[in-house]
């Protein structure tokens, strides 16, 4: 067997049997998969990181990026995490609703994950996370995302009557509440869902739209945006638990200089603004009391969706979560 051969025989069974590889007793190889697309910029910057790991680690832990939704679909990376066929995972909530329903409320928070760290959310978070997911939550790599929805039919006011969006659970109840019909795909079905004119629009955060050239089939973009993309990396508890205190410790102190690298979303945001303008891409904006109105919507039709869903839960995150 050639070395090509080799690698892809070892891979397939790697990822069929669930095994971490365990190359000395010190030495751990995580396996890793992404939700979203290998082009986009959530991945485009983890890549970077995991070399850095790799490069820092040797000895200790080494992270192989086995692919993005080729892989795994997006929908089962989820599920990937929780039965360990993966070790780790990039992903967001709304993806992996089928392990959690609360793993959604994450678009809910409105501060940042440093504070979620301080306040105690963090926490909060992984109690759930590890008695209902089996996952640990290990890091948010994106904050300061905002969601809106991009359409090519115009509105003058809050409401898309007679307009089919394309949702995850990320926008489910706020976009019906708003009268559209929702058609949830994942990301990477958006472009042949607007050409073919399945929809007529879309949610997603203010970054991230020229990745898969959906510019391309954009007209305008609603303001404001609401709520804020969550984009994190997730691990298989009993993985985790695995881990050597060397290990464990090495990983932690990479993602929270991951997490540090969070600065860079405020920039992104406003030159994603700009060069969606370039590209033409009218802005739909309300005016100031109907914005407030619009966003404030936005929250309270999550949070009584959360609230519905899980009561208790939803109930322990919400003070968490807020300003
Ligand atoms: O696919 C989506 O619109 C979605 O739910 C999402 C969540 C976080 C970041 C980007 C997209």
């Amino acid at each position: 067997m050639n070395k090509r051969a080799f690698m892809k025989t070892a891979t397939a069974l790697a990822l069929g049997l669930g095994l971490a590889s365990q190359a000395t007793a010190q030495e751990v190889t995580l396996r890793l998969v992404s939700a979203f697309a290998e082009n986009g910029i959530y991945v485009q910057r983890l890549l970077p990181w995991v070399q850095k790991v790799n490069a820092e680690g040797k000895g200790v832990l080494q992270i192989n990026f086995i692919g993005g939704p080729k892989a795994i679909p997006t929908f089962e990376v989820g599920n990937a995490v929780k039965t360990g066929v993966v070790d780790m995972a990039l992903s967001t909530g709304a993806f992996y609703t089928n392990v959690m329903p609360e793993a959604d409320f994450l678009k809910l928070t409105q501060i940042s994950v440093a504070e979620q760290r301080k306040n105690g959310a963090f926490d909060a978070i992984n109690k759930v996370w590890n008695e209902k997911g089996n996952m640990q939550y290990l890091a948010r790599m994106v904050e300061n995302q905002p969601f809106h929805i991009y359409t090519n039919k115009p509105v003058d006011k809050p409401d898309f009557t007679g307009q089919k969006i394309r949702i995850t659970p990320v926008y489910r109840e706020f976009f019906q509440a708003l009268n559209a019909n929702v058609i949830t795909t994942p990301p990477g079905e958006v472009y042949t869902a607007l050409e073919r004119g399945v929809v007529d629009g879309y949610g997603w955060p203010i970054g991230g739209i020229f990745d898969l050239n959906w510019h391309e089939k954009t007209k305008f973009r609603v303001d404001p945006g609401f709520y804020d993309a969550e984009v994190s990396l997730i691990m298989n508890l009993p993985a985790y638990k695995k881990l050597t205190d060397a290990q464990r410790n090495y990983l932690q102190k990479q993602l929270l200089a991951l997490e540090a690298e969070n600065t860079f979303w405020t920039k992104y945001a406003a030159d994603e603004t700009a060069r969606q303008a370039q590209a033409g891409i009218k802005t739909i904006a309300f005016d100031a009391a109907t914005a407030k109105a619009f966003r404030d919507k936005a929250y309270e039709i999550g949070w009584a969706a959360a609230t519905k869903q899980s009561p208790e839960i939803a109930g322990r995150f919400k003070p968490l979560f807020a300003k």
